[in-house]
Parts: structure tokens; C-alpha cells; sequence
């Protein structure tokens, strides 16, 4: 085929297997319901990418959940304790948990918001095919009269994103059992052989970043042994969000028949060595909103052609990142809806560019088409540092008088349905401004009389008036634009509806105060403003590719930087602003992550050091590794940092040491059902206070409350304060 994509939407154009999967979950329909649902969305898809006139069909690029745990199944990885009689049980136990047993462990997939199930693989784990799920997909398509190509998550890929067992011993990595998966890999392709399958997808995003020495050989191993099999389709092999590196002359030493190369995030550095294979020529990008230069597009096709041979023109990586049309956004200025392409008109852009490709003789092209970079100049932010902690510490407690051990929570508490249903009235005119904010106001108090009543030492408004913590700020921000039909997937059912960052950046008036101030009105006790940090508003939106990615951060910086002083003004004391997606922007490639930390953290300092000193500046960090969240933690300068420690309680305190500021090793997993009575929480607290100082020890949750039950956080948070004012007393 001379035009194919790697991947496509699977969520619906209006999320309909997100509210299929909701309402099974729920028991408000049956498996035929969801399973017909599911059946009418890979159809719409097959039929609308053949109309479009896409050569090369995917299959197999549909899921319940996700890709990663639909090969954990492939490949009967199933860990005993999620298996059911029920095939669909035992995978929704797997992504989402049962009675008592959690879900295995959710990550995000790359550098992107997208997030897969992590595997558990062990020594002892039994392989098995089970081959139903693409077969079935192949059939489902062929007697639509459409042929496809299944797509898989490839041996190494599967293996280096998933994690060992507890039981393993030490020293071993689920890559030990290369050889194992890939004789199951053997036998699907034998049988998507004898389904008379031409092509088959095997996905190898894990090759692009930094990996250990093992991988080139794992590559050579694998695709050595697949690409030696009698009996198989073709195989193309994709790598996408980076250079495939020293992978590419291996993966070209090897019989596969393609390789799919990211020519947006990557380069065609080293095309020639797959000469005699077909490329796969990613130019049309999976991963942003932008219509492709289909000049520099073309120039790029040209010169791979010229090099490798054979070309099939492609999108960068899957369309999963992306929104599915933006015909539908008539909201939109149409002077900037004519520059956005959403995965429908990518589609078209990959056919007119195959279109082209064959149709006009191949000149020679510059190979590196110059990229007309835009002239910018950077503005220098001279960040004059905060004063030392220990003077912001002693001013603060000074101006605060906050008792030992305060007791405060991560931002929000659970939204009541009926203000989801009311803010989706807003936006459909059916109910008017004032009888929302009426509704806003009411759960402000509510949440403020609960915290008072709970004796909480810092409150939080619980964010009732937001939807998301990116797409609230961007539509306040001039140089953003939202979306109304815009939604990717993020996780299983949940989506999010990425804001597109088209201009430059400028915050017209106050955002959040009014909101702070009338709830700072209800209460003497401080409440915290709540702020999201540049590099997450940036991170989680759709990105001009016009300007640096520093410079649209400091521009963002600045705006919360007003923000933050327009909260001063306001009385409010005690400010937090977030930065979960300070991780989820570092480079794949190490060489490049200590440039990307030293100018994002210096845009959260831009962002936060207007503060006067007697103001404290919380920050949240969600789960991560002991070591890099310390660096984080230290370079970002906030006087109080409360972090998710649940699941690495011990390395995390151990970690920390003498830490040399406030910190809040959360001490209620608000990831579980389950209440911590007041010993338990009174045992994490005694525990913490051995490395964290007790003038320093801050009480809180793992993380935001939305996700739990008011019944559950009413008795969680009265444990928590019991066990606060217990050891007051004993430290006082
Ligand atoms: N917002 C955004 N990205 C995120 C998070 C977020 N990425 C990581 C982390 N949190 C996990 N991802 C999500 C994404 C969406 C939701 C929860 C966690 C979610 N979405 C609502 C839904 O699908 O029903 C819709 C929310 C809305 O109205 O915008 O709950 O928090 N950007
Ligand atoms: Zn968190």
C-alpha cells in the first residue's frame, strides 16, 4: 500500500465506548450491549478510512482499555489472582482491580498523557497465545471486504514496559524472557498466516528512547528469529517518538519486510541501511494538532525514497493522541480551525501526499528541507530567587500560626453528579450563569463547613467550578483556544479535551481569585489558592510549533505568576501550584534531560518567586521514584511539598532525610476504598518523624479526594486529624 496510519481514535467521535464501558461497569447494560457498541466503532472506522482512500487498513487497534494489557492477554500474562471464568472479568480485574484486590500498576505510555497497564511477568510465568481478539478483528474487517493489518505491541516493547513479579528474584527483568514470547509471537503469526493476512504491525516505541545495551541484541534476537519463520505475513516493525538509533542498522540486519520511522519527532538519519526494505515514512504527525507542511513533507518522502527504496507514506505514531475531526469544531476561529488537522484530516493528508509522491517524477530535494525558524526573541526573566527557606519558614509561621503537624488535603474533594450535570447545563444554555454559580457557591460552603467541622488546620474550596486542571486555566488565558468534541483518551474510559496553545499567551484578568476569596471569606483558617503550573498547561495541551517549547512555558509562567500576586492582594496566604507533568516533559533521550529540567523548573520558580515570603508555596508531586522526586523537589523551591507515598512509603522516607522543608508523605491511599483508622495513620506519622522534623512534617492524603466517596473522606480525614492532635500532644 502506498498510504497507511499506525494507529487510530478508539474512544468514539463522542466517546461512546467511554459511556459503553461506564455503563457496563455500572451494570446499567449487558456484554452484547458493549460488545455491539465496540463492533459499530471499528466499523465506522474501517468504513471511514477506506472512503478516505487510506490504502493500508489497521485492525487490532481497538480496545476495551488498552494496547499494553490487550497483549498481556495475547499472550496469557494474566497473573492468577485477577482470573475469572469470564474472559472480560478477568481483563477489567486486571485494569481496574476487584473486591480487594488492586489493578496492576498504570504508567504513562511514553512521553505522552496516554496511560497503559503495566504487565507483571515473572520467571515462572506460563506463556500462552490466545489469538482471538486479532483474528476476530481480521474477520470482523474481511467480511466488511476490507483486508487489514493487525497491529501488535512488539516482544521487546511488551517486555520493556512491563515489570517483574514480586516473588522474582532479584536481578531478573521481564527481558530475561525474551525467548519464550517470542515463540508465542511464532505461532500468532503462523496463524495470521493461515488467516491469510498479508501484513502484521509489531510496535517498538521502547527502542527510540535511551535503553541498556541489551536491547539492540534483544532486536537482533527477536526479529531474527520472527523474520526467519517459513510460514508468516509480512512484517513491518514501527518505532515512533524518537530516532530508532544504534536499533536501525540492527533492525535493518534483520529479514523483516518494513520498518515505520517517526520523521516528525525523529530523523531519516540512517535510512540508507534499510535499503531493500520498504520505510514506512512517518510525516504526518500522531502526535499534534498542526496541519502538516506538505511541502517539507514531500521533500522529506523524496529524499528516504531516494535512499531506501521503497516508501509508504504514514502518521508519525498512532492517532490515538489526537481528537478525531475538527470539521465538528464550529466553534473555533475558522482562521485558526484552517491550520488544525485532527486524525479525519490527517488521514487525508497522508493519501494527498502518497497522491503526490507517486505522481510527480522525483526531483532532487534539499534533504533537509530548512525549517523556516520564526525569529524570537527569548525575554530574560531575571527570577530573583525567594528569600532562603528558613527566612520564608520563620516569617510564615509568624504570619500563619499554624499548629504543629497542620493538617491540610491535595486540592479536591468529591464532585456531587449534580454539578457535573449542572456544568454540562451551563454549557447547554439550559440552565444561566447565576443559578451555576448559585450552585458553585453552595458547595464552596459545604466543603469549607466540612473542613471546619473536621478540624482541618489549611483548607482547600474543593474546585467545584472546575472541569479539568489544564482546561480550566487555558480557557481564561488569551493564546488558547478549547475544543467541543476534542476529547483523547487518557486512560481506559477517561479522556481529556486538550486545549490548543495557538498564540502567544496572556491572562486578560484574574482567574481564580474570586472563587479563593469567597471562600477565604467563610473561614479564619487559611485556604489554600490552587493553582496549575506552567509546565503542566503547556504539557497538557495541543502546542504551537511556531516557538520554542521554553519560551511558550515562561510565557505561561508569566501568566501564573500574576495570578499568584493577584492571590496576595486577595488575603490568600497559602498557595499550591502543581506540577504533575513536570516528569511527563522529559526528553526520551537522557542526553537532552538535564537541558529540559534546568528551564522547567526555572519557569515553576519564574511562576512562584513573586511570592512574598510570608506566603507559602505548596506543591503536589504525584507518585514517583524516591531520587528524582527529591531533585524535583529541591530544585522547585516550595516551602511544602506533599507527596503520594502509599506505595513507596519506606524508599521515600528513607530517601529524604534531613529534608530541608516542609514535606507531606501522604498518609491516607485515596487510591483505595478502604478508611485508615487513627492508629494506623498515627503509626505512619510516628514512622515519618524519624527523618522529617516534626516542625517540618506536614499531614495530608496521598492525593485529591474526587475519586472517593464523601462518606469515606468524612471518616478518612477525621482519623487523620485524631491522629494529628494525638502526637501534638505528645510533641508539644
Ligand atoms: N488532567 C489532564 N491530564 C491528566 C490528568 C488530569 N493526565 C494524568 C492524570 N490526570 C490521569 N489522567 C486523567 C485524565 C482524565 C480524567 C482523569 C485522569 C478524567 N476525565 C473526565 C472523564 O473522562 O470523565 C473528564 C474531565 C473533564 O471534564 O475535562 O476524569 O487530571 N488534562
Ligand atoms: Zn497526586
Amino acid at each position: 500500500p502506498a498510504s497507511t496510519v499506525l494507529g487510530y481514535p478508539r474512544i468514539g467521535p463522542d466517546r461512546e465506548l467511554k459511556r459503553a464501558l461506564e455503563s457496563y461497569w455500572e451494570g446499567r447494560s449487558s456484554r452484547a450491549d458493549l460488545e455491539e457498541t465496540a463492533r459499530r466503532l471499528r466499523e465506522d472506522t474501517w468504513r471511514r478510512l477506506a472512503a478516505l482512500g487510506l490504502e493500508g487498513l489497521p485492525s487490532n487497534t481497538f480496545s476495551y482499555y488498552d494496547q499494553v494489557l490487550d497483549t498481556a492477554v495475547l499472550l496469557g500474562a494474566v497473573p492468577g489472582r485477577y482470573r475469572h471464568d469470564d474472559d472480560l472479568a478477568t481483563y477489567f480485574a486486571m485494569a481496574r482491580g476487584a473486591e480487594g484486590i488492586a489493578p496492576l500498576r498504570m504508567t504513562k505510555w511514553f512521553d505522552t498523557n496516554y496511560h497503559y497497564i503495566v504487565p507483571e511477568i515473572g520467571p515462572d510465568t506460563v506463556f500462552s497465545l490466545d489469538a482471538a481478539k486479532p483474528l476476530a478483528e481480521v474477520r470482523e474487517a474481511r467480511a466488511l471486504g476490507l483486508e487489514t493489518r493487525p497491529v501488535l505491541v512488539g516482544p521487546v516493547t511488551f517486555l520493556l514496559l512491563s515489570q517483574a513479579t514480586p516473588d522474582s528474584p532479584d536481578g531478573f527483568a521481564p527481558l530475561d524472557r525474551l525467548d519464550d514470547v517470542v515463540e508465542v509471537y511464532a505461532r500468532l503469526l503462523a496463524e495470521l498466516a493461515a488467516e491469510g493476512v498479508g501484513w502484521v504491525q509489531l510496535d517498538e516505541p521502547a527502542l527510540v528512547a535511551d535503553r541498556t545495551a541489551a536491547d539492540p541484541a534483544a532486536v537482533e534476537a527477536a526479529y531474527g528469529r520472527l523474520g526467519r519463520l517459513e510460514n508468516r505475513p509480512s512484517l513491518l516493525v514501527a518505532s515512533y517518538f524518537g530516532d530508532l538509533g544504534d536499533a536501525l542498522p540492527v533492525l535493518a540486519g534483520t529479514p523483516v519486510e518494513a520498518v515505520g520511522l517517526d520523521l516528525v519527532r525523529g530523523t531519516a538519519h540512517g535510512v540508507d541501511a534499510l535499503a531493500g526494505k520498504t520505510v514506512v515514512a512517518g510525516v504526518v504527525s500522531g502526535r499534534d494538532v498542526w496541519r502538516a507542511d506538505r511541502d517539507r513533507a514531500l521533500a522529506t518522502l523524496r529524499a528516504v525514497r531516494e535512499r531506501a527504496g521503497r516508501v509508504v507514506v504514514s502518521t508519525s505514531c498512532s492517532l490515538l493522541h489526537v481528537p478525531y475531526d475538527v470539521e465538528r469544531e464550529t466553534g473555533l476561529d475558522p482562521a485558526l480551525r484552517r491550520r488544525l488537522a485532527f486524525a479525519e484530516q490527517k488521514v487525508a493528508e497522508v493519501v494527498e501526499l502518497a497522491a503526490l509522491l507517486a505522481a510527480t517524477p522525483g526531483r532532487h530535494l534539499p534533504e533537509h528541507f530548512a525549517a523556516q525558524e520564526r525569529p524570537h526573541t527569548s525575554r530574560v526573566r531575571t527570577a530573583e530567587g525567594r528569600a532562603p527557606y528558613a527566612v520564608r519558614a520563620a516569617a510564615q509561621a509568624e504570619h500563619l500560626k499554624l499548629p504543629l503537624l497542620p493538617v491540610t488535603t491535595i486540592g479536591s474533594f468529591p464532585q456531587t453528579g449534580e454539578l457535573r450535570r449542572a456544568r454540562a447545563a451551563l454549557a447547554a444554555g439550559e440552565i444561566g450563569e447565576a443559578a451555576y454559580e448559585s450552585m458553585v457557591r453552595a458547595e464552596i460552603e459545604q466543603v469549607i463547613a466540612l473542613q471546619e467541622r473536621l478540624g482541618l488546620d489549611v483548607l482547600v474550596h474543593g474546585e467545584p467550578e472546575r472541569n479539568d486542571m489544564v482546561q480550566y486555566f487555558a480557557e481564561h488565558l488569551d493564546g488558547f483556544a478549547v475544543t467541543r468534541h476534542g476529547w483523547v483518551q487518557s486512560y481506559g474510559s477517561r479522556c481529556t479535551r486538550p486545549p490548543i496553545l495557538h498564540g502567544d499567551v496572556r491572562r486578560p484578568e484574574p482567574i481564580t481569585v474570586r472563587w479563593a476569596r469567597y471562600a477565604q471569606s467563610l473561614t479564619s483558617k487559611p485556604v489554600k489558592g490552587m493553582l496549575t503550573g506552567p509546565v503542566t498547561i503547556v504539557a497538557w495541551s495541543f502546542v504551537r510549533d511556531d516557538l520554542p517549547l521554553r519560551e511558550v512555558v515562561f510565557q505561561v509562567a508569566d501568566a501564573v505568576r500574576e495570578e499568584v500576586g493577584d492571590l496576595e492582594e486577595a488575603g490568600i496566604r497559602v498557595i499550591q501550584v502543581d506540577e504533575p507533568a513536570l516528569r511527563e516533559l522529559v526528553p526520551l533521550r537522557r542526553a537532552e534531560q538535564a537541558a529540559y529540567l534546568e528551564w522547567a523548573v526555572a519557569a515553576y520558580r519564574w511562576a512562584t518567586s513573586g511570592a512574598s515570603e510570608n506566603t507559602q508555596i505548596h506543591t503536589h508531586l504525584c507518585y514517583s521514584d524516591a531520587d528524582e522526586i527529591l531533585a524535583a523537589i529541591d530544585a522547585l523551591d516550595a516551602d511544602v511539598t506533599s507527596i503520594e507515598s502509599a506505595r513507596s512509603r519506606g524508599r521515600l522516607l528513607g530517601a529524604v532525610g534531613a529534608f530541608p522543608r516542609g514535606l507531606g508523605p501522604g498518609v491516607y491511599d485515596i487510591h483505595s476504598p478502604r478508611v485508615p483508622g487513627a492508629d494506623e495513620v498515627e503509626r505512619l506519622l510516628t514512622e515519618a518523624l524519624r527523618t522529617v522534623p516534626t516542625e517540618r512534617l506536614w499531614v495530608n492524603p496521598d492525593c485529591g479526594l474526587k475519586t472517593r466517596s464523601y462518606e469515606q473522606v468524612e471518616a478518612a480525614l477525621a482519623n487523620v486529624v485524631e491522629a494529628a492532635a494525638r502526637l501534638r500532644e505528645r510533641y508539644a
